[in-house]
Protein backbone atom coordinates (compact mmCIF):
# COMPACT_ATOMS: atom_id res chain seq x y z
CA UNK A 1 0.00 0.00 0.00
CA UNK A 2 1.64 3.75 -0.98
CA UNK A 3 1.87 6.77 0.78
CA UNK A 4 -2.02 7.99 1.36
CA UNK A 5 -2.56 10.80 -0.90
CA UNK A 6 -4.93 13.93 0.22
CA UNK A 7 -8.01 13.39 -0.83
CA UNK A 8 -8.72 16.48 -3.22
CA UNK A 9 -11.29 17.96 -0.90
CA UNK A 10 -8.60 18.30 1.89
CA UNK A 11 -6.23 20.49 -0.05
CA UNK A 12 -8.48 21.50 -3.15
CA UNK A 13 -11.81 22.54 -2.06
CA UNK A 14 -9.77 26.78 -1.20
CA UNK A 15 -8.77 26.49 -4.93
CA UNK A 16 -11.73 25.64 -6.11
CA UNK A 17 -13.50 28.66 -4.59
CA UNK A 18 -10.67 30.66 -5.05
CA UNK A 19 -10.69 29.89 -8.92
CA UNK A 20 -14.63 30.07 -9.44
CA UNK A 21 -14.35 33.70 -8.04
CA UNK A 22 -11.30 34.57 -10.17
CA UNK A 23 -13.32 33.38 -13.21
CA UNK A 24 -16.70 34.81 -12.10
CA UNK A 25 -14.85 38.14 -11.71
CA UNK A 26 -13.58 37.21 -15.47
CA UNK A 27 -17.07 37.48 -16.47
CA UNK A 28 -17.05 33.90 -17.03
CA UNK A 29 -21.16 33.20 -16.38
CA UNK A 30 -21.21 29.43 -15.61
CA UNK A 31 -18.85 30.23 -12.76
CA UNK A 32 -21.54 32.72 -11.57
CA UNK A 33 -24.03 30.21 -11.87
CA UNK A 34 -21.85 27.84 -10.07
CA UNK A 35 -21.54 30.03 -7.12
CA UNK A 36 -25.19 31.04 -7.24
CA UNK A 37 -25.59 26.98 -7.23
CA UNK A 38 -23.23 26.52 -4.27
CA UNK A 39 -25.27 29.21 -2.08
CA UNK A 40 -29.02 28.05 -2.99
CA UNK A 41 -27.87 24.47 -1.92
CA UNK A 42 -26.10 25.26 0.85
CA UNK A 43 -23.14 23.40 -0.29
CA UNK A 44 -20.80 22.81 2.66
CA UNK A 45 -18.57 25.28 0.79
CA UNK A 46 -20.50 27.68 0.98
CA UNK A 47 -18.84 29.51 4.23
CA UNK A 48 -15.26 29.35 2.14
CA UNK A 49 -17.59 31.33 -1.08
CA UNK A 50 -19.21 33.76 0.85
CA UNK A 51 -15.41 34.49 2.50
CA UNK A 52 -13.99 34.99 -0.86
CA UNK A 53 -16.77 37.02 -2.17
CA UNK A 54 -16.62 39.48 0.82
CA UNK A 55 -13.94 41.60 -0.43
CA UNK A 56 -15.35 41.91 -4.01
CA UNK A 57 -18.74 43.30 -2.84
CA UNK A 58 -20.04 46.75 -2.19
CA UNK A 59 -19.82 47.90 -6.01
CA UNK A 60 -23.14 46.86 -7.07
CA UNK A 61 -26.11 48.80 -7.05
CA UNK A 62 -28.93 46.68 -5.95
CA UNK A 63 -32.81 47.78 -7.30
CA UNK A 64 -35.49 46.06 -6.26
CA UNK A 65 -38.78 46.16 -8.41
CA UNK A 66 -41.83 44.72 -6.86
CA UNK A 67 -45.43 45.77 -7.39
CA UNK A 68 -48.62 43.02 -8.00
CA UNK A 69 -48.59 40.12 -10.45
CA UNK A 70 -49.28 41.43 -13.78
CA UNK A 71 -48.48 45.04 -13.36
CA UNK A 72 -45.28 44.44 -15.95
CA UNK A 73 -42.78 43.67 -13.09
CA UNK A 74 -41.10 41.18 -15.84
CA UNK A 75 -41.45 43.48 -18.51
CA UNK A 76 -40.05 46.54 -17.20
CA UNK A 77 -37.12 44.02 -15.97
CA UNK A 78 -35.90 42.76 -19.10
CA UNK A 79 -36.74 46.39 -20.91
CA UNK A 80 -34.74 48.10 -18.41
CA UNK A 81 -31.72 45.06 -18.81
CA UNK A 82 -31.99 46.75 -22.30
CA UNK A 83 -31.13 50.21 -21.31
CA UNK A 84 -28.49 49.64 -19.02
CA UNK A 85 -26.73 47.72 -21.16
CA UNK A 86 -27.25 50.28 -23.98
CA UNK A 87 -25.04 52.36 -21.07
CA UNK A 88 -22.64 49.20 -20.87
CA UNK A 89 -23.38 48.27 -17.80
CA UNK A 90 -22.90 44.63 -16.42
CA UNK A 91 -26.14 43.54 -14.85
CA UNK A 92 -27.82 40.88 -12.92
CA UNK A 93 -31.14 40.06 -12.20
CA UNK A 94 -32.59 37.91 -10.05
CA UNK A 95 -36.25 37.00 -9.99
CA UNK A 96 -37.33 35.89 -6.55
CA UNK A 97 -41.10 34.69 -6.05
CA UNK A 98 -41.71 32.05 -3.54
CA UNK A 99 -45.01 30.90 -4.49
CA UNK A 100 -43.75 29.29 -7.72
CA UNK A 101 -41.89 26.37 -7.57
CA UNK A 102 -38.37 26.61 -9.80
CA UNK A 103 -40.60 25.61 -13.04
CA UNK A 104 -43.35 26.86 -12.46
CA UNK A 105 -45.47 28.83 -14.91
CA UNK A 106 -44.88 32.65 -13.87
CA UNK A 107 -41.20 31.93 -13.86
CA UNK A 108 -41.35 30.03 -16.77
CA UNK A 109 -42.80 33.29 -18.51
CA UNK A 110 -40.00 35.46 -17.53
CA UNK A 111 -37.75 33.23 -18.38
CA UNK A 112 -38.67 33.75 -22.10
CA UNK A 113 -39.17 36.87 -21.94
CA UNK A 114 -35.65 37.79 -20.55
CA UNK A 115 -34.61 35.41 -23.68
CA UNK A 116 -33.68 38.93 -25.22
CA UNK A 117 -30.84 39.30 -23.35
CA UNK A 118 -29.86 35.32 -22.80
CA UNK A 119 -26.98 35.34 -25.40
CA UNK A 120 -25.06 38.75 -23.85
CA UNK A 121 -22.33 37.91 -21.94
CA UNK A 122 -22.76 40.97 -19.43
CA UNK A 123 -25.92 39.69 -18.62
CA UNK A 124 -26.69 36.94 -16.14
CA UNK A 125 -30.57 36.04 -15.12
CA UNK A 126 -31.68 33.68 -12.13
CA UNK A 127 -34.44 32.98 -10.73
CA UNK A 128 -34.57 32.46 -7.46
CA UNK A 129 -36.96 30.13 -5.30
CA UNK A 130 -37.67 28.63 -2.05
CA UNK A 131 -36.47 25.25 -1.55
CA UNK A 132 -39.28 24.84 0.95
CA UNK A 133 -37.23 25.46 4.43
CA UNK A 134 -38.19 28.24 6.24
CA UNK A 135 -36.46 31.20 5.84
CA UNK A 136 -34.54 29.84 2.66
CA UNK A 137 -34.95 32.76 0.63
CA UNK A 138 -34.56 35.07 3.42
CA UNK A 139 -31.56 33.56 3.52
CA UNK A 140 -30.30 32.56 0.30
CA UNK A 141 -30.97 35.97 -1.80
CA UNK A 142 -28.76 38.48 0.04
CA UNK A 143 -26.28 35.84 -0.81
CA UNK A 144 -26.91 35.41 -4.45
CA UNK A 145 -26.77 39.13 -4.44
CA UNK A 146 -23.29 39.03 -3.11
CA UNK A 147 -22.21 36.82 -5.75
CA UNK A 148 -23.21 39.01 -8.56
CA UNK A 149 -21.88 41.90 -6.73
CA UNK A 150 -18.48 40.44 -6.69
CA UNK A 151 -18.91 39.37 -9.93
CA UNK A 152 -18.20 42.86 -10.94
CA UNK A 153 -22.37 43.56 -11.90
CA UNK A 154 -22.61 47.36 -12.03
CA UNK A 155 -26.25 46.79 -11.01
CA UNK A 156 -28.33 44.00 -9.56
CA UNK A 157 -31.83 43.54 -10.35
CA UNK A 158 -34.26 42.13 -7.97
CA UNK A 159 -37.44 41.54 -9.41
CA UNK A 160 -39.75 39.96 -6.40
CA UNK A 161 -43.72 39.65 -5.59
CA UNK A 162 -45.85 42.81 -4.19
CA UNK A 163 -45.37 43.92 -0.57
CA UNK A 164 -46.63 42.03 1.94
CA UNK A 165 -46.90 38.85 0.72
CA UNK A 166 -43.25 38.01 -0.11
CA UNK A 167 -40.95 36.28 2.37
CA UNK A 168 -37.70 38.38 0.34
CA UNK A 169 -39.18 42.05 1.59
CA UNK A 170 -37.08 43.65 -1.31
CA UNK A 171 -37.06 46.84 0.57
CA UNK A 172 -34.85 45.55 2.72
CA UNK A 173 -32.74 44.02 0.08
CA UNK A 174 -32.43 47.27 -2.27
CA UNK A 175 -30.42 50.07 -1.99
CA UNK A 176 -33.27 51.57 -4.71
CA UNK A 177 -37.05 50.19 -4.45
CA UNK A 178 -39.06 50.81 -7.70
CA UNK A 179 -42.77 50.35 -7.19
CA UNK A 180 -44.70 49.90 -10.14
CA UNK A 181 -48.45 50.13 -10.39
CA UNK A 182 -50.55 50.43 -13.48
CA UNK A 183 -54.16 51.48 -14.11
CA UNK A 184 -57.15 49.52 -14.02
CA UNK A 185 -55.44 47.48 -11.80
CA UNK A 186 -57.06 49.05 -8.02
CA UNK A 187 -53.99 50.09 -6.95
CA UNK A 188 -54.66 53.53 -6.45
CA UNK A 189 -56.82 51.94 -3.20
CA UNK A 190 -54.35 49.15 -2.42
CA UNK A 191 -51.32 51.27 -2.73
CA UNK A 192 -51.55 53.17 0.95
CA UNK A 193 -53.08 49.72 2.51
CA UNK A 194 -50.05 47.40 1.40
CA UNK A 195 -47.23 49.70 2.82
CA UNK A 196 -46.21 50.57 -0.79
CA UNK A 197 -46.18 54.52 0.03
CA UNK A 198 -43.57 53.71 2.60
CA UNK A 199 -41.16 51.66 0.58
CA UNK A 200 -40.94 53.41 -3.05
CA UNK A 201 -37.84 55.24 -4.11
CA UNK A 202 -38.97 56.06 -7.19
CA UNK A 203 -42.82 54.69 -8.35
CA UNK A 204 -43.54 54.12 -11.83
CA UNK A 205 -46.78 54.07 -13.22
CA UNK A 206 -46.93 51.71 -15.75
CA UNK A 207 -49.27 50.59 -18.85
CA UNK A 208 -49.49 54.51 -19.39
CA UNK A 209 -50.82 53.25 -22.63
CA UNK A 210 -53.96 53.07 -21.10
CA UNK A 211 -56.80 54.95 -19.69
CA UNK A 212 -56.37 56.06 -16.14
CA UNK A 213 -52.48 56.63 -15.99
CA UNK A 214 -52.86 60.22 -15.04
CA UNK A 215 -55.65 59.69 -12.35
CA UNK A 216 -53.32 57.18 -10.85
CA UNK A 217 -50.35 59.59 -11.30
CA UNK A 218 -52.26 62.16 -9.49
CA UNK A 219 -53.65 59.88 -6.65
CA UNK A 220 -50.55 58.91 -5.96
CA UNK A 221 -48.84 62.22 -5.70
CA UNK A 222 -51.89 63.12 -3.44
CA UNK A 223 -50.58 60.41 -1.02
CA UNK A 224 -47.48 60.66 -1.39
CA UNK A 225 -47.79 64.39 -0.51
CA UNK A 226 -49.27 63.50 2.69
CA UNK A 227 -46.37 61.57 4.00
CA UNK A 228 -43.96 64.25 6.12
CA UNK A 229 -40.69 64.68 4.52
CA UNK A 230 -37.69 66.72 6.30
CA UNK A 231 -36.22 69.18 3.68
CA UNK A 232 -32.93 67.04 2.70
CA UNK A 233 -35.24 63.62 2.12
CA UNK A 234 -35.64 62.05 -0.77
CA UNK A 235 -39.15 63.03 -2.20
CA UNK A 236 -39.76 59.91 -4.84
CA UNK A 237 -40.83 60.82 -8.26
CA UNK A 238 -43.42 59.22 -10.28
CA UNK A 239 -42.63 57.97 -13.82
CA UNK A 240 -44.95 56.67 -16.41
CA UNK A 241 -43.49 53.73 -18.72
CA UNK A 242 -45.22 51.13 -21.47
CA UNK A 243 -42.31 48.61 -20.65
CA UNK A 244 -43.56 46.23 -23.52
CA UNK A 245 -42.67 49.28 -26.35
CA UNK A 246 -39.72 49.76 -24.14
CA UNK A 247 -41.01 53.69 -23.59
CA UNK A 248 -39.57 55.54 -20.82
CA UNK A 249 -37.54 53.43 -19.46
CA UNK A 250 -34.73 55.98 -19.83
CA UNK A 251 -36.40 58.07 -17.40
CA UNK A 252 -36.42 54.95 -15.29
CA UNK A 253 -32.54 54.86 -14.95
CA UNK A 254 -32.01 58.57 -15.00
CA UNK A 255 -34.03 58.25 -11.75
CA UNK A 256 -32.38 55.42 -10.56
CA UNK A 257 -29.17 57.62 -10.97
CA UNK A 258 -30.36 60.67 -9.37
CA UNK A 259 -31.59 58.50 -6.24
CA UNK A 260 -28.13 56.84 -6.28
CA UNK A 261 -26.98 60.48 -5.72
CA UNK A 262 -28.65 61.31 -2.90
CA UNK A 263 -28.23 57.78 -0.94
CA UNK A 264 -24.54 58.81 -1.53
CA UNK A 265 -24.32 62.29 -0.56
CA UNK A 266 -26.89 61.89 2.40
CA UNK A 267 -24.89 58.96 3.95
CA UNK A 268 -28.13 57.10 3.41
CA UNK A 269 -26.63 54.13 1.30
CA UNK A 270 -24.30 53.38 4.54
CA UNK A 271 -27.39 53.15 6.98
CA UNK A 272 -29.17 50.99 4.14
CA UNK A 273 -26.36 48.38 3.95
CA UNK A 274 -25.44 48.05 7.55
CA UNK A 275 -29.45 47.38 8.27
CA UNK A 276 -28.89 44.91 5.41
CA UNK A 277 -25.75 43.07 6.50
CA UNK A 278 -27.87 43.08 10.42
CA UNK A 279 -30.96 41.55 8.66
CA UNK A 280 -28.63 38.70 7.27
CA UNK A 281 -26.91 37.69 9.96
CA UNK A 282 -29.84 37.78 12.15
CA UNK A 283 -31.02 35.54 8.75
CA UNK A 284 -28.45 33.39 8.87
CA UNK A 285 -28.05 33.04 13.09
CA UNK A 286 -31.86 32.31 12.89
CA UNK A 287 -31.95 29.76 10.10
CA UNK A 288 -29.12 28.03 12.38
CA UNK A 289 -30.87 27.96 15.28
CA UNK A 290 -34.06 26.47 13.65
CA UNK A 291 -32.12 23.92 12.17
CA UNK A 292 -30.70 22.38 15.75
CA UNK A 293 -33.74 22.66 16.91
CA UNK A 294 -35.38 20.66 14.12
CA UNK A 295 -32.84 18.03 13.47
CA UNK A 296 -32.65 15.76 16.85
CA UNK A 297 -33.80 12.23 15.81
CA UNK A 298 -36.52 13.24 13.97
CA UNK A 299 -38.32 15.02 16.53
CA UNK A 300 -37.56 18.22 17.28
CA UNK A 301 -36.76 19.80 20.91
CA UNK A 302 -39.20 22.29 20.35
CA UNK A 303 -41.74 20.14 19.43
CA UNK A 304 -41.70 18.74 22.54
CA UNK A 305 -41.44 21.66 24.43
CA UNK A 306 -44.47 22.66 22.64
CA UNK A 307 -46.69 20.08 23.25
CA UNK A 308 -45.56 20.93 27.18
CA UNK A 309 -46.55 24.15 27.05
CA UNK A 310 -49.88 22.71 25.63
CA UNK A 311 -50.73 20.41 28.22
CA UNK A 312 -49.97 22.98 30.69
CA UNK A 313 -46.82 21.24 32.03
CA UNK A 314 -44.69 23.91 31.60
CA UNK A 315 -44.72 27.34 30.35
CA UNK A 316 -43.26 29.52 27.28
CA UNK A 317 -40.73 30.91 29.04
CA UNK A 318 -39.25 27.44 30.71
CA UNK A 319 -39.46 26.03 27.67
CA UNK A 320 -37.67 29.00 25.58
CA UNK A 321 -34.82 28.99 28.37
CA UNK A 322 -34.51 25.09 27.90
CA UNK A 323 -34.17 25.70 24.23
CA UNK A 324 -31.51 28.06 24.21
CA UNK A 325 -30.13 26.36 27.19
CA UNK A 326 -29.05 23.25 24.99
CA UNK A 327 -27.39 25.32 22.70
N1 LIG B 1 -50.58 47.42 -22.37
C1 LIG B 1 -49.47 47.14 -21.73
N2 LIG B 1 -49.21 45.87 -21.33
C2 LIG B 1 -48.06 45.64 -20.66
C3 LIG B 1 -47.13 46.65 -20.36
N3 LIG B 1 -46.11 46.12 -19.68
C4 LIG B 1 -46.38 44.81 -19.55
N4 LIG B 1 -47.56 44.51 -20.14
C5 LIG B 1 -48.21 43.20 -20.19
O1 LIG B 1 -48.72 42.87 -18.92
C6 LIG B 1 -48.67 41.47 -18.68
C7 LIG B 1 -47.96 41.16 -17.37
O2 LIG B 1 -46.62 41.57 -17.48
P1 LIG B 1 -45.46 40.93 -16.57
O3 LIG B 1 -44.21 41.67 -16.93
O4 LIG B 1 -45.42 39.45 -16.69
O5 LIG B 1 -45.95 41.32 -15.11
P2 LIG B 1 -45.39 40.83 -13.68
O6 LIG B 1 -46.30 39.76 -13.20
O7 LIG B 1 -45.49 42.04 -12.82
O8 LIG B 1 -43.98 40.37 -13.87
C8 LIG B 1 -47.97 40.87 -19.89
O9 LIG B 1 -48.94 40.38 -20.76
C9 LIG B 1 -47.25 42.07 -20.50
O10 LIG B 1 -47.06 41.94 -21.88
C10 LIG B 1 -47.42 47.98 -20.81
O11 LIG B 1 -46.69 48.94 -20.58
N5 LIG B 1 -48.61 48.16 -21.49
MG1 LIG C 1 -42.97 38.58 -13.30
Amino acid sequence: VGPRLPRPRDRGDANVVGDLVTRAREGDPRAVARLISLVEDESPLLREVTAALAPHTGGARIVGITGAPGVGKSTSTSALVGELRKAGQRVGVLAVDPSSPFSGGALLGDRVRMQDHALDREVYIRSMASRGHLGGLAWSTPQAIRVLDAAGCDIVLIETVGVGQSEVEVAGLADTTLVLLAPGMGDGIQAAKAGILEIGDVYVINKADRDGADTLRRELRTMLALAERGEDDWRPPIVKTVASKNDGLDDVVTEIDRHHAWLESSGELAVRRTRRARDEIEAIALTALRARWGDVHGRSELDDLAAQVAAGESDPYAAAETLLAEL
